[in-house]
């Protein structure tokens, strides 16, 4: 580890000055302030003015995805997807708790790592933004007229969900495949973990997705045990075909570090899902019992439910042939990125000192001729050389990640020598590379990994930041950096903080987005059974120890505002409507003592508070969100009586409860 830190250390350094030699020998000694005059032009963008672009970048372990304008680097919003959120009550409010339940129970914070924009006809088209939670298996698909998770649904036999999750040129799947290879759900998990080869399978799901945007596990197949990274799809010509790199087939189960670099060559699983589709279709399928969460968000009841389901069909690529081929690829491979045009498939070797780019068409040739290299694990090999249309030559150290400009270029990530190349799709020629600051992850370049790349802007997605900003403890914020590739060189023009770790992101033009934002509910389509629709039907009912408030709020005040007759051991249920119909203007609601949250409500919504009350006494609740002018005024009593107490239950809004039900 420690080995591994000097050597990146040692590294980035030795980048720093070759990318200084290579791109601007008579620059400053200081590279990190090699921006040139017009970058702040560049990045600008005037107050009042929207940026050009929408930038989806993940939170990896935050468990949320964050949302930037481009090119100014503004946080415009943070999505919370598998983590509570106490800025949103996600998590919190009794209508989004069913959002993170999983077979496991609720899980409240995971591992967000990859997001994907669906598309059509392998462009981005702005309906819908995926993300996957890697450590309890799940992928989430929010609606980007509201920019909230709508659905989230769970992957059964995977572990470390990290392949995931990318989509097909229509978004007729998304695709996840498991980084943990575990014993199958309704195998024996009870077995000595030193059984990896003979236990252990690796699954990848396949997702469809439905007009209205619907997840449901249309299969998944069970695969050799390895550990599955990265993937993408075909586009195009390869259209019907998935990528996934694959590392461990050493199936190694400890000391990975050592133990999974081996083999000088790990593999590039290549699947033919349309031939999957057509065994699915002929019954080749087997269903399997297993337990996982299907969770969606209705946007009329304002409501999520949870629902358990039983069974996936898996179809066994041993058997069915002519599904998997393995492709050798040097070394530990990561990345595994197809580019616009479907033809070529770039694997990302973390310790490989060059990038082989494979060729589709090959491929097809060589699994056509059966030019095999024997099997891995039932799977057939197919030679490497018959595969590959060419490598680039020492492109850097440590390649991850590749993006498309749409214009015949590629811009890779290296890690370790904490660069980013841009080099030619055609003739494999390196063509520029520049410094980043430091040891990037994923890079993104809007619609970068579709058919339709707007070569105009990549950023670099850093791991570590140390001295690009104020210290703020032992913890930095972890970095952004934008260039402008409109050019035939990178330039740097800003480095932009991001929350949690930045994994993967998109980015696509703000105009494919921005008209179809939702500003309001409308309250007269709200179907939430505790909904208030005016002030009138607020009201407070008893059942048992359950006490149900149906408030309502609007500038500047609650109906009821004035509750009593709250007994020690009630559970009190706060459904708040806001009854606003205007953008922007939600209302919070807070109680005294409440153990569990706020609320934050959006015009025209209901949204759920339990109380369950720890003491006899006057509990004031208020608005949270600065509202309007009187916001402060906007604010009222509840009354906890005894166990037993005899205080009738009233309230009532502009009127002092009557003195007889004290
Ligand atoms: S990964 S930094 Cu979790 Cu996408 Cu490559
Ligand atoms: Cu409503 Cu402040």
């Amino acid at each position: 580890m420690n080995q591994m830190k000097k050597l990146i250390k040692n590294l980035g350094l030795f980048s720093a000055a070759l990318a200084l030699t290579a791109l601007n020998g008579c620059k400053p000694k200081d590279i990190g302030n090699a921006v040139s005059a017009d970058a702040a032009a560049k990045a600008y963008v005037a107050p009042g003015k929207y940026d050009s672009y929408y930038n989806f970048v993940s939170g990896g372990f935050s468990g949320q995805m964050s949302v930037y304008g481009l090119p100014s680097g503004r946080l415009l919003r943070v999505i919370p997807v598998f983590s509570v959120d106490p800025e949103k009550g996600w998590g919190y409010s009794e209508e989004t708790k069913p959002m993170l339940n999983t077979s496991h129970g609720m899980v409240p914070w995971d591992d967000l790592h990859h997001t994907e924009l669906s598309q059509t006809n392998g462009e981005v088209d702005g309906r819908w933004v995926f993300g996957n939670a890697n450590n309890t298996p799940r992928v989430a698909r929010i609606d980007l007229t509201t920019f909230r998770t709508a659905e989230i649904i769970e992957l059964p036999n995977s572990a470390g969900n990290h392949s995931s999750p990318f989509i097909t040129e229509n978004t007729e799947y998304v695709v996840a495949g498991t980084r943990f290879s575990v014993p199958m759900d309704n195998a024996n998990g009870d077995v000595p973990i030193n059984t990896y080869k003979q236990n252990f399978k690796g699954t990848i799901s396949f997702i469809s997705v439905g007009k209205e945007g619907d997840m449901d596990i249309a299969f998944q197949i069970q695969c050799p045990g390895v550990n599955f990274d990265l993937s993408h799809a075909g586009k195009g010509k390869s259209h019907g075909w998935f990528f996934f790199s694959c590392y461990n087939t050493e199936q190694a189960n400890t000391l990975l570090e050592v133990n999974a670099s081996q083999k000088d060559k790990d593999f590039i699983m290549a699947v033919n899902w349309k031939k999957a589709e057509e065994y699915l279709k002929a019954g080749k399928g087997k269903k399997v019992p297993v337990k996982y969460a299907h969770n969606k968000w209705d946007e009329k009841s304002h409501t999520a439910t949870s629902t358990i389901k039983n069974e996936v069909i898996v179809l066994d690529a041993k058997e069915l042939k002519d599904i998997c081929y393995m492709i050798p690829c040097p070394k530990s491979p990561h990345g595994c990125d197809v580019d616009p045009t479907g033809e070529y498939i770039v694997g990302s070797g973390k310790l490989a000192a060059l990038i082989p780019v494979f060729s589709f068409d090959k491929l097809q040739k060589a699994i056509a001729a059966k030019d095999f290299d024997g099997e891995y694990d039932g799977i057939p090999v197919v030679k490497y050389e018959s595969a590959l249309y060419g490598e680039v030559k020492k492109p850097g150290l440590g390649p991850l990640h590749t993006e498309f400009d749409g214009k015949g270029n590629a811009y890779t990530s290296f890690f370790v020598s904490s660069e980013v190349v841009k080099w030619n799709i055609k003739d494999l020629k390196v063509l520029d590379r520049v410094a980043t600051y430091y040891s990037v992850g994923h890079l993104c370049i809007p619609g970068g990994d579709s058919k339709k790349p707007f070569g105009q802007y990549l950023i670099a997605y850093n791991k570590i930041t140390k001295d690009r900003y104020l210290p703020t403890g032992p913890e930095l914020s972890q970095s952004a950096q934008l260039f402008d590739i409109s050019g035939d060189k990178m330039q740097l023009i800003l480095d932009f903080p991001t929350i949690g770790e930045p994994h993967y992101a998109q980015a696509v033009p703000a105009e494919v987005i921005k008209d179809k934002s939702v500003k309001i509910f409308k309250i007269d389509e709200n179907k939430h059974p505790y909904a208030a629709k005016g002030e009138g039907d607020a009201k407070v009912i008893r059942e048992g120890n359950k006490v149900h408030v149906i408030m309502t709020s609007i500038r500047s005040h609650f109906a009821p505002d004035n509750i009593e007759g709250i007994r020690l051991g009630d559970e009190v249920y706060f459904h708040v409507t806001n009854l606003e119909q205007d953008w922007d203007v939600p209302h919070g609601f807070a109680v005294k003592g409440a153990s569990n949250a706020e609320l934050l409500i959006m015009p025209g919504e209901t949204t759920t508070l339990k109380w369950v009350p720890d003491r006899v006494g006057m509990f004031p609740m208020y608005c949270t969100d600065f509202c309007s002018a009187l916001h402060q005024e906007m604010q009222g009593y509840v009354r906890v009586s005894p166990a037993g107490s005899n205080v009738p239950l009233t309230f009532s809004l502009g009127t002092n409860q009557p003195a007889a039900s004290k």
